[in-house]
């Protein structure tokens, strides 16, 4: 079986030792000096809220940092560049057309992780997609060596072949989608593989595979990764939901990345927080809401 044959069945691969160490050496030389220390809020994707950075006991983020590809602010530009220069490196997009044969890969979406903060379980597809569904790829990428006891990502191959039904709660609030794919994840255990991951190792999934991260056992160990989620050039950008996005890109050396100008207002803080718990405490009044308005509700 070619590794595309077998990426095509199990709906992921392990790459090993993919991104230079040197490249992540300077990644996290920025991570310590600027990004750990500021005190700007950051929008962050586990919680849907701008927060300004948490550490714990011993001295790591608690929240992932949502798009720091695009990141603003003269303070952030070597972060920026760093980050570019992973995500678009040689190695990863060689083996990213390899497995899939698409071409022409841009950036839609990056996050950076300091320590485990426990995803639960999955299809990126629900949240962000190609559009036709199934060309959208998820890259997660070891900034160490990750101790298993730190709270480890993992996959369940085959399961991106999988349409779980959403029921129009589940439709609406991610809460509820999340508690139906964990009941999922739980009767199907036998499933899960957790792949030993080492700095500069990459996992490469498919939109429609279903994945998280284990809880965490010992709290001194960090888990610092990053992920990514790309999308070939000839696809429309959207969900397995209905949506489909109008999306604007920049350039980084003749690569396209998704603009996102991540910059911090108060409003959108209190906006976000509203319509977050709308959709999961009330998801059938919230989708209606934004239907009046004429707005998709499927985010
Ligand atoms: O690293 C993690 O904890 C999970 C990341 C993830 O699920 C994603 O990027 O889709």
């Amino acid at each position: 079986m070619t590794e595309k044959e077998a990426y095509s069945q199990a709906g992921y691969k392990h790459s090993k030792s993919l991104i230079p160490a040197e490249l992540i050496d300077s990644l996290m030389t920025e991570y310590n000096t600027v990004l750990l220390p500021s005190t700007d809020h950051y929008f962050r994707q586990s919680t849907q809220k701008w927060e300004k950075n948490s550490l714990n006991q011993f001295g790591y983020c608690n929240q992932s940092f949502l798009d720091p590809h695009d990141f603003q602010g003269e303070k952030h530009s070597k972060l920026v560049n760093a980050l570019r220069k992973i995500y678009f490196h040689n190695n990863l997009t060689q083996t990213l057309e390899s497995l899939t044969g698409d071409k022409n890969f841009n950036l839609m979406q990056s996050m950076l992780f300091d320590k485990n903060t426990a995803t639960r379980p999955h299809q990126d597809w629900y949240y962000l997609d190609s559009v036709p569904k199934g060309h959208l790829v998820g890259v997660w990428i070891a900034l160490e060596d990750i101790n298993p006891e730190a709270g480890q990502f993992f996959v369940l191959p085959t399961t991106h072949n999988k349409s779980l039904p959403y029921k129009s709660d589940e439709k609406i609030s991610d809460v509820k989608y999340k508690n139906m794919v964990e009941r999922f994840v739980e009767e199907n255990k036998d499933l899960i593989v957790t792949p030993a991951m080492k700095k500069g190792d990459v996992i490469i999934w498919n939109s429609g595979l279903i994945h998280g991260a284990s809880a965490t056992i010992n709290s001194k160990y960090s888990r610092k990764s990053l992920t990514a989620h790309m999308m070939p050039d000839n696809c429309q950008f959207g969900n397995d939901r209905g949506l489909i996005v109008d999306v604007e890109y920049s350039n980084y050396q003749g690569r396209k990345y998704r603009r996102l100008l991540q910059t911090y207002k108060s409003k959108l803080k209190f906006t976000h927080s509203i319509s977050n718990y709308l959709s999961n405490h009330w998801p059938h009044f919230y989708g209606t809401v934004l239907k009046t308005v004429g707005k998709n509700p499927n985010k």
